[in-house]
């Protein structure tokens, strides 16, 4: 065996990224992507560096984390990552790393600590990440070296937003007008009444694109389709002239509630829309009708539409007036994806009075369980060596094609910063 003629990790590194630029500059437009990008642990490894690793991913709520010391942990690929309410009410983010001998600090998801205080040997670190304390680390050891590593983080309307890159973009115009649009559901008096995480055998990007489009709703999701209608534009070449007129009306009472709808794109990463439901149905519930009785913020009239926010690579979201639902992808392996749901309701709403979390929670965790099927067939049938990318419908899967379109885009446009070397 010749060990001098194996290659390098480098050079496989970089052979990846040559074989990824290939693949994507050299792709079929409107067509979804070649085999390996879905398939191979590689260019699996590549998406967590150069899209999970670099841009702003929706990572949960501040309601979380309502005081003080309460924290939420997730993982983003191999990096635990911690959040945390500071003493003075900041949300700080950090790699949830103890800068001792490396050891995981905080291993519960969520959770309330007055320091941080790592399990191995108790070095203890203030809720804005300075070490505080290191037992008999001796007379040259300066603790202010060796603070928690802080990641970028970003809250808005209720949200929070981090990113792991050194330099992440600037996204503030979209948080102000998220905030904006969020102001009818007041998103500073909320609470998770119900919350649910189903794992699919799939690739992210399979999980993304089957959100993306509706041309799947009328045959798989009959309790999402009592009240979802499946597109959001007047522009729409499907909208009827019925369509059009609910949506004037509804415009008329947004106008009057100052809650904005307009259709707005920020890139193609995200959307913020207000579309009307179903004639008749105000909420996403098995009947259509309110899954809380308090509504959300000051909000009288249930019948509000729906929100929908969508922000790639790893989230997209409802607000009806009673309840949001907000939605959290993580990548797990290069054929596994974590979804996380959230059902929100005004803080203040009683649980047993107000609403029954387990009618609340009914229409998404049957919507989730569907999608959930069909996107690990997805999967299984993009394994064989049958596949071949095959085109999508302009009239129903545009949303894939924007997907997959800042896929591409952000793929190519951060591959082409300097290679990166193995530490
Ligand atoms: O969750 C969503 O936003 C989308 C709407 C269309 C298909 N899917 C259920
Ligand atoms: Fe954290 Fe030792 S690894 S205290
Ligand atoms: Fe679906």
């Amino acid at each position: 065996m010749n060990l001098i003629a194996r290659s390098r990790p480098d050079d496989s590194l970089a052979a990846t990224r040559e074989a990824a630029a290939e693949l994507l500059s050299t792709r079929t437009p409107k067509f979804s992507l070649p085999q390996p990008l879905y398939t191979d642990e590689r260019l699996y490894a590549l998406d967590l560096q150069e899209i999970f690793e670099k841009e702003w991913l929706f990572a949960g709520l501040t309601c979380e984390i309502p005081a003080k010391g309460n924290f939420m942990t997730l993982q983003i690929g191999d990096n635990p990552i911690l959040i945390v309410r500071g003493n003075d009410g900041t949300v700080h983010g950090f790699h949830n790393v103890c800068r001792h001998r490396g050891s995981r600090l905080c291993a519960a998801e969520k959770g309330k600590v007055a320091k941080l205080v790592c399990p191995y040997h108790q070095w203890t670190y203030e809720l804005d990440g300075r070490l505080l304390f290191a037992g008999d680390m001796g007379p040259d050891f300066n603790a202010s070296d060796y603070g928690l590593k802080p990641i970028h983080v970003a809250t808005a309307g209720g949200y929070i937003f981090i990113s792991l890159a050194e330099q992440p973009a600037d996204n503030s115009e979209f948080l102000a007008q998220l905030e904006h649009y969020l102001a009818p559901h007041g998103m500073d008096n909320v609470k998770v009444a119900a919350e649910s995480h189903i794992i699919e055998e799939a690739n992210w990007k399979l999980v993304v694109e089957n959100n993306r489009e509706c041309y799947h709703c009328n045959g798989s999701h009959p309790e999402l389709m009592n009240s979802l209608l499946e597109f959001d534009d007047t522009e729409d070449v499907r909208a009827t002239p019925a369509y059009k007129a609910q949506v004037a009306r509804m415009r008329d009472k947004w106008d009057g509630l100052n809650a904005a709808w307009q259709l707005q794109f920020f890139g193609k990463q995200n959307r913020l829309t207000r579309t009307p439901l179903k004639e008749g149905a105000s909420s996403m519930t098995l009947d259509g009708q309110p899954g809380c009785k308090r509504l959300m913020g000051d909000l009288t009239d249930a019948e509000m539409g729906a929100l929908r926010i969508l922000h790639l690579p790893n989230s997209w979201n409802h607000f009806m007036a009673d309840h949001g639902v907000t939605f959290r992808i993580l990548p797990l392996g290069p054929q596994q994806t974590m979804v996380t749901t959230k059902w929100l309701v005004h803080k203040d709403a009683v649980e047993g009075v107000d609403y029954d979390p387990e009618q609340l929670r009914k229409v998404w965790d049957a919507t989730n369980l569907q999608d959930r099927r069909i996107t690990e067939d997805n999967q299984r049938g993009i394994n064989s060596m049958a596949y071949q990318p095959g085109p999508y419908s302009e009239t129903f899967e545009f949303g894939v094609i924007d997907f997959v379109d800042w896929y591409s885009e952000r793929m190519l446009s951060n591959l082409s910063d300097e290679t990166p070397s193995l530490q």
